[in-house]
């Protein structure tokens, strides 16, 4: 078997030309699919053509998996209870540079291209941008070329499918595994016990040294599930590894003998539960066991798995460290931490302070939320149920970090407990953040506002003790995805224009400053943004049944639906520019069509009512006569990755309206500059650097600034105060609650507006009229179609840094300190 060089398989299956691509689909058709061409359905086709697609992919996984090892290389696991990739499809064809040859075998079979790429159902396993935040990085760690692992949890149910029923949000069963997975390959072979319950026992071993068994309670099987991820333009591929739970069939062999056939089989259903489905909250459920369960699961699925690959080298485990970094997504993998701890002392009989300096040195953490509720806890009692042991380790870290501590701010006692990883009380929790910065070499915020808030506000007493610990790294995404393969007509310009070296120089778009004033290329500019409309206008006729007009002004918020990020704040300013319309049906101002589109928790009532607010006020809008041509709404159901592909490009002006200092970065603020939509926002998160990139005069600002916030919430906040100071404002909320948009129901809409007159969290009223005169700017400058996309040409131009190669950079310089390795 050996003697079989991998050119000779090669040559033999998986050739580039148009030909041998068409072949393979033939064969996949037959082979993998059983159908004959006559028979074959859209889904066979799909099928046998990401078969095709596959097997040009495998072997590179091999030869670089292969590479790797044989470099000793240093290898970076990201780990992560969330993925978001997107569809693989187009993405792989693009990597493999095959796209042409891909189109050309398709043609000559008489199929359709687009429509078997929108055949593929994509794996949503992630609520929103910390999902898709990894997919982005795992697909730069590959084009640049780091050996990287991507280990997550396997969902048989991702993300809801969101449908919209009488303007209100239904949620329906992901069901994306339904028909297949061509893009994934099962390692059955691949398993590790994990175990959860039960206690610990001290023992003394045969040198006399006291150690501690954890006698668990009952344990699942993880097994293993490799997706390849291919780097643009190199060999390297990487590895996504997620972890489905079995059952481990012969735990409960008690039940069975005693003839408890049923008690047995239940076991089963109950460890496949594990994996089941996300949770589909962007911020921690309160106490959620499952959801413990699920973190440690893959979490020590992973562990093992890192320890098995490193043995395989013959080096000590106290060198660990050396070989493998772990990046902690959030704290939701935080409870790698004591795992880590336990696998080297109790497992490997290592002393303490060896594993700990190991330990401390293998992770890093990045913090994604300054949300005091989005801060994971974890009642101690619930902890100790699920995991005794972890319990006891987190103890003995606590302890000796105490003490430490104790001796670096000597005196200031008080801190200690701002410090500890227990926070004490009625119900004493575990705080994950605190574990996570503890027993981690380095910690990141995701945007420079945002890291600078944790070292004041969130972390201020870690800071203090370690000031080179929290670092920054601002977000980045994908110019892959989302530019070269979601929008082909501005690739195609940039092709002609400056070539292809932005899709992995994000920088040498810079090229286009000296075209933003070219009115030839202007013009080619707007055919392109005009292309792009028409194609979301598509999309929404299919998806909504509502017709949009590519003449008037795309507005586009598109992002999970919460209360911080003010979708309420967009809609009083459209039910503003309602009023003045029906005040002043003579008002120039140019057409609008606003587009929303985002999923909310289905807990979370608030969110939800600002999606049937939506819905209603679009109803009352479009069927409105006097509104034809003129103010369009539609709200575009189950925003995902797909559905992002036609939206992003298709918008004119992009909505990153959050109150200041609450959005920890956002990523579709640069999705959308990416695509040449001019920004409105706040100065918060990664836009207050998109506008520092872009010039200030290539953006619309508006509303206060961080420190403004937190100085009125020091002083005392008063919305009515703001409601009576502005009759446009009282206006819109008065309509709102009138029932004028629920069919005279005047309670409806109640809750949203005495929230935002008693209380207000998100200070939607105070920005309402900064917010509202810079929309009416916007309506100026969208006049002046020349000056528009002079200013859209100039926001692509600079928006080079937010490529996620750059932030990949950036961790690989500043944090994980690991070298790129070709792969051949
Ligand atoms: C999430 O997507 C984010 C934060 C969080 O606590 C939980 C989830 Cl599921 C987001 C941030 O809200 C966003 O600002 C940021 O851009 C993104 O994570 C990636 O860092």
């Amino acid at each position: 078997m050996s003697e079989v060089t991998s050119s000779k398989i090669q040559s033999t299956r998986v050739g580039m030309d148009a030909a041998a691509i068409k072949q393979s689909i033939l064969e996949h058709l037959v082979h993998t699919q059983s159908r004959f061409p006559d028979v074959a359905s859209e889904s066979d086709w799909y099928n046998a053509l990401a078969h095709a697609v596959r097997d040009r992919m495998l072997e590179r996984m091999m030869v670089t998996a292969k590479t790797y090892k044989a470099n000793k290389s240093r290898t970076v696991c990201y780990l992560s209870a969330e993925f978001l990739p997107g569809p693989h499809l187009a993405n792989n064809i693009l990597a493999l540079g095959i796209w042409q040859e891909v189109q050309e075998a398709v043609a000559q079979l008489g199929l359709d291209f687009e429509s078997l790429l929108e055949e593929e159902v994509e794996p949503g396993l992630g609520n929103g941008g910390l999902g898709r935040l990894a997919a982005c990085y795992m697909d730069s760690m590959a084009t640049l070329k780091i050996p990287a692992i991507g280990y997550g949890i396997r969902y048989e149910f991702g993300i809801f499918r969101q449908e919209i029923e009488d303007g209100w949000q239904v949620e329906k069963t992901d069901k994306w595994l339904s028909y297949g997975n061509p893009w994934e390959i099962p390692r059955p072979r691949l398993r590790f016990n994990v175990h959860f319950g039960g206690h610990t026992e001290q023992f003394k071993d045969i040198d006399g040294i006291l150690r501690v068994k954890w006698i668990p309670e009952w344990r699942v099987i993880g097994v293993a599930h490799d997706t390849p991820v291919m780097g643009y333009g190199v060999k390297n591929t990487n590895l996504l590894r997620l972890w489905s739970s079995e059952a481990a069939e012969s735990f409960n062999f008690q039940a069975f003998n005693t003839g408890d056939y049923y008690g047995a089989v239940n076991e089963k259903v109950t460890s496949e539960n594990l994996t089941k489905v996300l949770y589909p909250n962007d911020e921690p459920e309160a106490g959620k066991r499952l959801r413990l369960e699920q973190q440690y699961f893959f979490v020590s699925c992973s562990l093992q798995d890192m320890v098995r690959i490193y043995l395989q080298s013959g080096d000590p485990l106290d060198q660990f460290h050396h070989k493998y970094t772990a990046q902690l997504n959030d704290t939701h993998p935080a409870i790698a931490i004591p795992e880590l701890m336990r696998l080297l002392v109790d497992r490997n009989q290592m002393d303490w302070d060896t594993a700990w300096h190991v330990t401390r040195n293998t992770f890093a953490y990045t913090n994604h939320t300054l949300l005091p509720e989005a801060l994971e806890k974890w009642p101690l009692d619930l902890f100790k149920k699920v995991l005794p042991r972890h319990l006891e380790i987190i103890y003995e870290i606590n302890s000796r970090f105490l003490d430490e501590a104790r001796m670096k701010i000597h005196g200031l006692n008080g801190h200690l407990e701002k410090l500890s990883i227990i926070e004490e009380g009625a119900r004493p929790q575990v705080r994950m953040a605190h574990l996570a910065v503890v027993g981690s070499y380095k910690v990141n915020g995701v945007a420079e506002l945002h890291s600078e808030l944790l070292r004041q506000n969130v972390l201020p007493d870690f800071h203090a003790l370690w000031p080179d610990k929290i670092t920054n790294v601002t977000n980045g995404v994908t110019p892959r995805r989302f530019m070269l393969l979601s929008n082909q007509p501005l690739a195609h310009l940039l092709r002609e224009r400056i070539g292809c070296g932005w899709v992995t120089d994000l920088d040498s778009l810079h090229k286009l400053e000296a075209l933003a004033d070219d009115p030839d290329f202007q013009q080619q500019w707007q055919k392109v943004k005009r292309r792009n409309k028409e194609r979301l206008a598509r999309h929404a006729l299919a998806a909504t049944g509502q017709k949009i007009d590519p003449d008037s002004l795309f507005d586009v918020q598109v992002k999970r639906v919460h209360e911080y990020k003010r979708q309420h704040l967009n809609l009083l300013h459209i039910i503003t520019l309602y009023n003045r319309l029906k005040d002043n049906p003579g008002l120039d101002i140019p057409p609008r069509t606003f587009v929303f589109g985002g999923k909310a928790a289905p807990g979370y009532f608030m969110a939800k009512l600002i999606i049937k607010a939506i819905n209603s006020v679009a109803e009352v809008i479009n069927r409105d006569p006097d509104m034809d041509g003129r103010l369009r709404v539609v709200f575009f159901p189950n925003f995902n990755v797909k559905t992002a592909h036609c939206i992003y490009p298709g918008a004119d002006v992009s909505e990153q309206i959050s109150l200041a200092g609450k959005e920890a970065s956002g990523t579709g603020n640069m999705k959308f500059a990416l695509n040449g939509a001019l920004t409105v926002g706040t100065l918060d998160g990664a836009n207050i650097e998109i506008r520092e990139e872009v010039g200030k005069e290539n953006f619309f600002l508006f509303g206060m600034t961080e420190a403004e916030v937190s100085a009125l919430q020091q002083q005392g906040y008063h919305p009515q105060d703001y409601c009576q100071n502005d009759p446009e404002l009282k206006s819109a909320l008065d309509f709102l609650a009138s029932g004028y948009f629920s069919h005279g129901d005047a309670t409806l809409f109640r809750p949203l507006v005495d929230n935002l007159l008693n209380g207000d969290p998100y200070k939607v009223l105070v920005d309402y009229r900064s917010y509202v005169d810079c929309q009416a700017r916007i309506s100026e400058a969208y006049r002046d179609r020349q000056e528009w996309t002079r200013m859209s040409i100039l926001n692509v131009a600079r928006m080079g840094k937010f490529s996620s190669d750059r932030s990949i950079q950036e961790y690989t310089n500043n944090i994980w300190k690991i070298a790129s390795v070709d792969v051949f």
